[in-house]
């Protein structure tokens, strides 16, 4: 079977895992030396966010060289020798691809500001004599004007030019830059917003609410209706690059697309396009079992429909960690919200329960780095040290994504946990000494022992993976499942304890208390896995 189908991934924000050479941010001679302790974990891929030459206006989301590693990461010898050594520990790499836009320092845009109105060099990103009325995913406008009174589309940062993706030149570039990295031994690609790079013709305005406001939201649009997301011509970029991809053996795409309309999306996974995409409902469902199982029923009958196998992701470098979103009144993820209170141990014991279930689910699982020490949210990070563009275009009022690429604590007492020599570009809280990898592993309880018994467990277990599941009858506020051959997992979602159904239990997300006759009971908020 194919090794996408049902894959463990785990993503690697480079500048926040491991600092080999005492400068404070993370590199690749910090994740090679760590790849024993993400082989021990039991993963079976890192996906890698940028790693190339880049100003870091956007954490290295603005590229301006596809071929080149950025010295703050290490060489492209670094990263040659950093994809054999995680091959020779059994690890595949997929690398992050950033389509939809360049750096504005990279040489076609500088080329282009260089160039006159009209140019050749113009032509490769989207140059107007006005700009139209969208805006920026990060706050303001979507447009910055020039010198010369031409303004330029950046449906992120002014410092990420959209590449015009009906030019030529634009396609064979990253066709190119795909082969370039699969000659290299790369295992796949994570495909940045990948349901933006084709644009309306004309780019014209969106729809305007009665309130003047652009409509903004992606949430629940009507399907095709914004001129800046999900054109149809996009699945034509996907399909030559799928060619390109079948060329080399076993290799695999994974989409990124916040495409909310299971229809729109299940296009992008068709035989013949990308083999995997990330499942943002399932990050986004509020912690509540009839929610989270319609998005798990959707979810794999949208997947069925094409062919192509579910993902599950729970956390990752944009969003508010789940161990604290978990832990809310609300525990959907909609919107970053920081100021409203948390129960850090009720996030934490969720957020365990949850990633029991990913990880019993059909299909193939995602670890954002931290999730396995149960890392928190950090809100109280100084203003100068954030560096997401997010908090100085919306001046403050959207914290931005910082607090969730805090580097990782790796052991020690005090900051930066060995994560370093130096002090980390963010600062860690002092408290996270008691969450450090090392305390968690010596100790049986930690969420780093629960995941790392979780994944050896799904590894070897043929019922898990890829494959059918069935729903059992259960009361309200439970989920439980069956995977043949027999495996249970139930998830309690009811503030009492319930009655484990007939089985034995493999593994639990809290401890199981027993009746006073013995028999085992599942206590709210917890996921246990049964042999039946
Ligand atoms: O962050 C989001 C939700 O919280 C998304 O809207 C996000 O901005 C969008 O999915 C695009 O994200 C990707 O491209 C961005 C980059 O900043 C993000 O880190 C990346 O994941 C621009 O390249």
């Amino acid at each position: 079977m194919s090794w996408w189908r049902d894959a463990v991934v785990y993503q690697v924000y480079p500048r926040s895992f491991a600092d080999g050479n005492g400068d404070g941010v993370g590199d690749l001679a910090g994740i090679e030396s760590r790849l024993p302790y993400l082989r021990d974990l039991g993963v079976d891929a890192l996906w890698i966010n940028p790693w190339y030459v880049s100003p870091m206006a956007d954490g290295g989301y603005d590229v301006a060289d596809y071929r080149a590693i950025d010295p703050v990461f290490g060489t492209l010898w670094d990263a040659e020798r950093l994809i054999r050594a995680a091959h020779r520990h059994g690890l595949r790499i997929i690398v992050d691809i950033v389509p939809n836009h360049t750096s504005d320092r990279h040489a076609w845009f500088q080329a282009a500001l260089a160039a006159p109105p009209g140019s050749p060099e113009r032509a490769r990103f989207h140059f107007r004599d006005a700009p139209n009325n969208w805006s920026s995913r990060f706050g303001g406008p979507a447009w910055s004007q020039v010198d010369d009174g031409q303004w330029y589309l950046h449906l992120f940062d002014a410092a990420q030019p959209d590449l015009n993706w009906d030019h030529p030149e634009v396609r064979a570039e990253f066709e190119s830059i795909l082969r370039f990295w699969l000659d290299r031994g790369v295992d796949g690609f994570r495909i940045d917003v990948a349901d933006r790079l084709v644009k309306q013709a004309g780019l014209p305005d969106r729809p305007v609410r009665e309130t003047g406001v652009p409509t903004f939201a992606d949430n629940g649009s009507r399907p095709g209706s914004q001129p800046d997301k999900d054109q149809p011509e996009v699945h034509e970029i996907y399909r030559a690059w799928r060619r390109v991809l079948d060329e080399y053996p076993d290799r695999a795409f994974v989409g990124e697309m916040w495409v909310a309309d299971p229809d729109r999306f299940a296009m992008y996974l068709r035989p013949d396009e990308l083999h995997t995409a990330f499942n943002f409902a399932f990050l986004k469902c509020a912690w509540e079992a009839g929610a989270l199982r319609s998005v798990i029923e959707q979810t794999l009958a949208t997947h069925a429909r094409v062919g192509a196998p579910a993902t599950w992701v729970l956390s990752n470098h944009d969003v508010t960690r789940h161990a604290t979103r978990y832990g809310r009144e609300d525990t959907r993820f909609t919107k970053r919200v920081h100021d409203v209170p948390t129960d850090r141990a009720l996030g934490v014991r969720r957020a365990r329960a949850a990633a029991l279930l990913s990880m019993a689910l059909p299909g193939s699982v995602y670890v954002y780095q931290g999730d396995e020490l149960g890392l928190p949210e950090v809100f109280d990070l100084p203003a100068e040290a954030r560096e997401d563009p997010v908090f100085r275009r919306t001046e403050g009022k959207d914290l931005g994504r910082d607090g969730c690429r805090v580097p990782l604590p790796w052991g020690g007492d005090a900051p930066p946990f060995e994560f370093g020599t130096g002090s980390s570009w963010l600062p860690q809280p002092a408290d996270w000494r008691g969450l450090t990898a090392a305390r968690q592993l010596a100790d049986p309880a930690s969420m780093l022992s629960l995941y790392r018994l979780a994944l050896r467990i799904r590894r070897n277990e043929p019922a898990l993976g890829d494959g059918p599941m069935h729903w059992l009858d259960t009361e309200p506020g439970v989920l439980a499942f069956t995977r043949d051959p027999g495996f249970t997992c139930i998830i309690n979602f009811t503030d009492a304890p319930i009655d484990l159904p007939a089985g034995t239990p493999l593994l639990a997300s809290a401890e199981l208390p027993t009746t006073p006759t013995g028999k085992p009971t599942l206590p709210p908020d917890t996921t246990a896995w049964l042999r039946t």
